[in-house]
C-alpha cells in the first residue's frame, strides 16, 4: 500500500478507469505493472494483437538489439534479473520479443491489456475533468489519468515514389514486418533505405537472396557490432555484475554502459588515435566507438573530419569494388552526427556476386512499376520490395490520433512547428496527460529510459491521489523554460546540421521539411536530477486541483 493505506483509495470511480495506458511496448508493460503495483484501475489499450511495441513490429530479418541486451533489459524486478538469461550479447528480435512475453506471463500482465485496440482519438472533457478515449471500432472508455506509452519511432512512412502502391509482387515495411516467414531465395529483392534498419536487414538478407538491390539515397556511418553468444558461464559473470553495469549506465551521460573519453582530439597524438580508434573498430562492442569518441568529434568539424575520414579508410578496406567503396563513404554528414548503425558483415555484403548498390543520387528513382524500381537509367525488376524507408519520428504517433486538450485545442496543432512540452511527459493544455517517452524527454539507453520515467510518472499518480489531486497541468513559463532548455542543450552539435528525424526531418512528409531539435541531448542524470526534484518538491511547478 501507498503511504500506510491498506486498499488505494479509487480516485475515480465514476470513469471506467483510473489510468489509460495508450500501447503495450516497453513503456506500456511497465506502467501497467506499476499501477497495479500501486493499487491502480488500470488499462493497456494496444494496436496490435500482442506486447512488446518497438519489438512487437519490427520483425524484419537482423532485428536486433545494438545495445547490449544486459544493459537493454528492465532491472525493476530482481527475479526476472536472476530467471532470464540472454543468449548473445545483442538479442535478436525473437529473443527479445520471447522476453517480453516471458515478463508478460510472469506478472499476468495481459489480463489488463486489450490487444487490437486502435485508438483514434482521446478528448479532455473539462466538465467532467477525465480523458474520453474512442478506439476505431467506436468505443468508448473514460479514465482520469492518461498515459501515452505510443514510442517515438513507431509510425512508419512509405516513400514518397510515384507508383508505390501499383507494385505487384511482394513488399514489406520493416516495421510492419508479417508474422509468417518470410524468404529470399531465388528472388530479386529490392531494398529502398540504409538507415540502422536497412544496414540490418540489407546484412541479413544478402545471406539467401537470390539477387539484392539496395537503393541508397545516403550513406551512412555504420561500424562493427561485434556480437558474440553468451555462453552459461559467462552469463553467471554478467549477472554476478548486475549491479555495477546498472550503476554504470545510471552515470553515463545516455544510461548506456559506454562512458565518454574525456580528451579532446587535439590533446592525443595522431598514433595514440588512430589505436584508440583501431581497438574500438576491431573490440568494442556495441556504440562504443561512437560514445566512446573524444569529446570534440560531436562538436568540432575538424576533429569530427579527422576520425570521419580515418573510418572511410575502413570502408574503403572491406569493399572490393573502389567505386561502390566511394559510394558507400557518407559526403553530406560527419560520423556519429546521426545515430551510427551498427553491422555484422555489411560492407562485405558489397563483395558478393548477389549484391548490388544503386545510388539513386546518381540515378534517381523516377517511379515504381508493377514489377520493378524504374531508375532515370533502367527497369529494375523485382520479385519483392522492402521499405526500410524510417518513420514519423517522436510527434508521428501522436499525431495519428487526435488529441484534444482544453478548449478543443488538437495537440497536433499545439505543436505545429516543433514539440513543446514540460520535462517531455506533459503538455500546458492538456492536463492529466502523461508521456513515457515524449518528445524532448531523455531517451538514450530506451529501457533505462522507460523505467524512469514510467516511475516517475506512476509515482506522480499515486501522490495526487493522496492528496486528493485529481486535475493536474503544466505550466505554460515551464513549458517555454524545458523547450529553450532543449535547444540551449544541443547548441555546437554538428548533428543540428544534418537532416535526420534527430531534426525533424523526414522528406517524404510534406510538414517535416524544417530541421528543428527534435531530441533532447542533456544528459540524462541531469534529467532525472530535475525531475526528481519537481518530485521532492511537491509538483508544484504544476497547476495541481
Ligand atoms: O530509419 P531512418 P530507420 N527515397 O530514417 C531512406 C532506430 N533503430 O528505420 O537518409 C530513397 O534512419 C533514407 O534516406 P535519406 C534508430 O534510432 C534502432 O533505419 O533520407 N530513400 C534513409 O536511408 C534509428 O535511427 C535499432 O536520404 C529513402 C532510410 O530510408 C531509427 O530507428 C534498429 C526515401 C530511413 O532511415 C530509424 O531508423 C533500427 C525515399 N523516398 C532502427 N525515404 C536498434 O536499436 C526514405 N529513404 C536495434
Amino acid at each position: 500500500g501507498f503511504m500506510g493505506d491498506p486498499i488505494p483509495r479509487d480516485s475515480a470511480p465514476d470513469l471506467d478507469y483510473e489510468v489509460l495506458v495508450i500501447g503495450a511496448g516497453l513503456s506500456g508493460i511497465f506502467a501497467l505493472y506499476r499501477l497495479r503495483e500501486l493499487g491502480f484501475r488500470a488499462r493497456v489499450l494496444e494496436a496490435g494483437s500482442g506486447a512488446g511495441g518497438t519489438w512487437y513490429w519490427n520483425r524484419y530479418p537482423g532485428a536486433r538489439f545494438d545495445s547490449e541486451s544486459y544493459s537493454y533489459q528492465f532491472t525493476f524486478s530482481q527475479e526476472v534479473l536472476n530467471e532470464w538469461d540472454w543468449t548473445e550479447h545483442f538479442a535478436g528480435q525473437p529473443e527479445i520479443l520471447a522476453y517480453i512475453n516471458f515478463l508478460c506471463d510472469k506478472f499476468d500482465l495481459r489480463s489488463d491489456i486489450q490487444f487490437d485496440t486502435k485508438v483514434a482519438s482521446a478528448h479532455f472533457d473539462q466538465s467532467n475533468n477525465c480523458w474520453r478515449v474512442t478506439d476505431d471500432a467506436g468505443k468508448q472508455y473514460s479514465c482520469r489519468w492518461l498515459l501515452t506509452a505510443i514510442g517515438f519511432l513507431s509510425a512508419p512512412t512509405l516513400p514518397n515514389i510515384p507508383g508505390v502502391q501499383d507494385f505487384k509482387g511482394e513488399s514489406h515495411h520493416t516495421s510492419r514486418w508479417p508474422k509468417q516467414p518470410v524468404t529470399f531465395e531465388g528472388k530479386r529483392v529490392g531494398i529502398i533505405g540504409t538507415g540502422a534498419t536497412g544496414i540490418q536487414s540489407i546484412q541479413e538478407i544478402a545471406k539467401t537472396a537470390g539477387h539484392l538491390t539496395v537503393f541508397q539515397r545516403t550513406p551512412n556511418w555504420a561500424v562493427p557490432l561485434h556480437n558474440g553468444p553468451i555462453s552459461k558461464e559467462e552469463m553467471a559473470v554478467i549477472r554476478d555484475d548486475y549491479p555495477a553495469l546498472f550503476e554504470r549506465c545510471r552515470k553515463s551521460y545516455m544510461n548506456f554502459l559506454h562512458m565518454p573519453e574525456t580528451r579532446a582530439l587535439s590533446e592525443v597524438s595522431q598514433e595514440e588515435r588512430e589505436a584508440f580508434w583501431e581497438d574500438q573498430y576491431e573490440n568494442g562492442r556495441g556504440f562504443r566507438l561512437w560514445l566512446s569518441n573524444y569529446r570534440d568529434v560531436a562538436f568540432d568539424r575538424e576533429a569530427n573530419k579527422i576520425c570521419s575520414d580515418w573510418i572511410a579508410d575502413k570502408i574503403r578496406q572491406r569493399v572490393k569494388d573502389p567505386e561502390t567503396a566511394e559510394r558507400l563513404i557518407p559526403r553530406n554528414h560527419g560520423f556519429g552526427t546521426k545515430r551510427v548503425p551498427m553491422e555484422t558483415n555489411y560492407f562485405e555484403a558489397y563483395n558478393q556476386p548477389n549484391v548490388r548498390l544503386v545510388d539513386v543520387t546518381e540515378t534517381p528513382i523516377e517511379c515504381i512499376t508493377e514489377t520493378a524500381i524504374r531508375t532515370s537509367k533502367e527497369d529494375v525488376g523485382l520479385d519483392m520490395l522492402i521499405y526500410a524507408t524510417g518513420f514519423d519520428a517522436v510527434t508521428g504517433a501522436f499525431d495519428a490520433m487526435d488529441i484534444r486538450g482544453i478548449n478543443g485545442v488538437r495537440l497536433k496543432d499545439r505543436w505545429e512547428g516543433s514539440p513543446r512540452t514540460y520535462v517531455g511527459m506533459t503538455v500546458d493544455g492538456f492536463p492529466n496527460m502523461f508521456m513515457s517517452m515524449g518528445p524532448h524527454q531523455s531517451y538514450g539507453n530506451i529501457p533505462r529510459s522507460i523505467e524512469y520515467a514510467v516511475n516517475w510518472i506512476t509515482d506522480a499518480l499515486a501522490y495526487f491521489r493522496d492528496k486528493d489531486i485529481t486535475n493536474v497541468e503544466a505550466k505554460p513559463e515551464g513549458v517555454d523554460m524545458w523547450t529553450e532548455h532543449v535547444i540551449d542543450a544541443a547548441k555546437g552539435r554538428l548533428a543540428n546540421e544534418v537532416d535526420s528525424w534527430m531534426t525533424g526531418i523526414n522528406k517524404n512528409l510534406p510538414g517535416k521539411q524544417k530541421r528543428i531539435i527534435n531530441r533532447y541531448t542533456g544528459s540524462a542524470p541531469g534529467f532525472r536530477k530535475f525531475c526528481d526534484e519537481i518530485a521532492a518538491n511537491g509538483y508544484k511547478t504544476f497547476k495541481l486541483n
